[in-house]
């Protein structure tokens, strides 16, 4: 029995209007219970989860292990700071070291924290290994990047929502449009002082815009070239919800920086994590970095268990398969659709186009609608709809889950 005391969803949603920041507009359902591929709401109804808490939970909601895990460890030891050791940390950062093939982790709690670790990494390598003078570092990053909230990182963000009257910004970065090989090879020709190229390898928040083939590796070559560490923001691709373990892996290359969060505890426990090999990490020493929280022995508990089921469950592998039946399906709806003009993505980071302004209110009622028929999904940049449900979604419920989507979509077609 749960509990809290039981809730509807008009309470609910009253007391969070009246009592909480508006800085959300959630889908009208208020969730009280998930496991696995599954939600349910404040009255009982099911829903499939096409969110997955924006990729964080790829291992499913409440996943035995992991929440075993989590309360061995919190009946255990919580939290000690890292002005002691505990007997967790080491433990973790060996098996994620070894998992992802880096020497050292820096072990933090949230993405944004875990992209602003990534930043102070790179500048400090570029004043004390690079040799550039101090202040003049810059970091390229890509428009319509999302790595977060700070102000440092909505700094170089061109989502006016996002950054607007949030100033003043962070100087030190140039903005170059994503998924062009020549404009990155002319910064690096023309500008001097570049210390790193930040860039997620699937921009989800832009509506999931995968860049062309050869993209990323060819970025890799040109940084190695120039002497640039290639950051790859992972939050969100990373932990096989692209179905390689990362999304990197697809071009075969290794980045120099590599940042984690979400799924890397299943979604279970704020952790993140950036990885890098010792000629860069190591220019951070003691008093230099750090957080309460980060490297916790919950998280480091939570971190090996939430890994270990991406492995034992081949999550990976299922993303790949699944992803590849979700687009042929959806593909062939969109062939003699007015409605939907596009799906795109790899594995199951999904998104498709609705042939409508971005301003329209189209994607989200087919997301309204979509939630009555037990599916839950949120449209992005107004008329796209990501797609990302748990990676422990067997064939079945993907199949009977695009039938959900294309009913619906049926519904607003003229
Ligand atoms: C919100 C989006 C997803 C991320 C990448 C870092 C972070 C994120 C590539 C920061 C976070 C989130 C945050 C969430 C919405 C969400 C999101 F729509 F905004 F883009 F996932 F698709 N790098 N992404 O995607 O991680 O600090 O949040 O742990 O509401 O801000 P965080």
């Amino acid at each position: 029995m749960p509990v809290l005391q039981q809730t509807n969803t008009e309470k609910a949603i009253a007391l969070e209007d009246k009592y909480g920041a508006h800085n959300y507009h959630p889908l009208p359902v208020v969730l009280s219970r998930g496991e696995g591929v599954y939600v349910w709401d404040a009255e009982g109804k099911r829903y499939y989860d096409f969110l997955s808490a924006y990729s964080a939970v790829n291992q499913g909601h409440c996943h035995p292990k992991i929440v075993g895990a989590l309360t061995t460890q919190a009946q255990t030891l919580t939290l000690t700071s890292r002005a002691f050791y505990n007997d967790q940390l080491g433990r973790y950062e060996e098996y994620v070291t070894r998992y992802f093939g880096f020497d050292k982790i820096l072990p933090m709690n949230t993405g944004a924290e875990a992209v602003e670790t990534a930043i102070k990494l790179c500048r400090k390598w570029a004043y004390e290994k690079k040799g550039l003078a101090e202040h003049e570092a810059k970091i390229i990053v890509c428009e319509g990047n999302f790595h977060g909230r700070t102000t440092t990182i909505i700094s170089f963000s061109n989502d006016e929502n996002a950054r607007k009257n949030f100033g003043p910004y962070t100087a030190g970065f140039i903005s170059i449009p994503y998924d062009d090989i020549a404009a990155l090879e002319s910064v690096l020709a023309t500008e001097t002082n570049i210390a790193g190229f930040l860039v997620e390898p699937i921009q989800g928040e832009a509506g999931v815009y995968v860049p062309s083939e050869g993209f990323l590796a060819r970025a890799k070559t040109l940084c190695e070239q120039n002497n640039v560490l290639f950051i790859a923001d992972e939050v969100q691709t990373g932990v096989a919800r692209t179905g390689k373990l990362l999304a990197v892996q697809h071009e075969g290359i290794q980045p120099d920086i590599l940042i984690l969060g979400k799924a890397l505890s299943g979604g279970v426990y704020p952790v993140s994590a950036v990885l890098a090999n010792d000629d860069i990490m190591n220019v951070i020493k003691p008093g230099q970095h750090g957080s309460t929280f980060g490297g916790n022995p919950i998280a480091a508990a939570v971190a090996i268990a939430a890994l270990e089921v991406v492995n034992e469950e081949k999550l990976a592998e299922n993303a790949e398969k699944l992803g590849t039946i979700f687009r042929e399906k959806i593909n062939a709806y969109i062939a003699g659709s007015k409605i939907a003009t596009l799906v795109r993505g790899k594995g199951l980071l999904n998104a498709i186009v609705i042939n409508d302004t971005e301003d329209s209110s189209t994607a989200w009622d087919i997301c309204v609608a979509m939630m009555h028929k037990g599916l839950l999904a949120k449209p992005t940049h107004g008329n796209i709809i990501r797609f990302a449900p748990p990676l422990v979604m067997t064939e079945e419920q993907l199949l009977s889950c695009v039938d959900i989507i294309i009913e619906t979509l049926k519904q607003f077609e003229q």
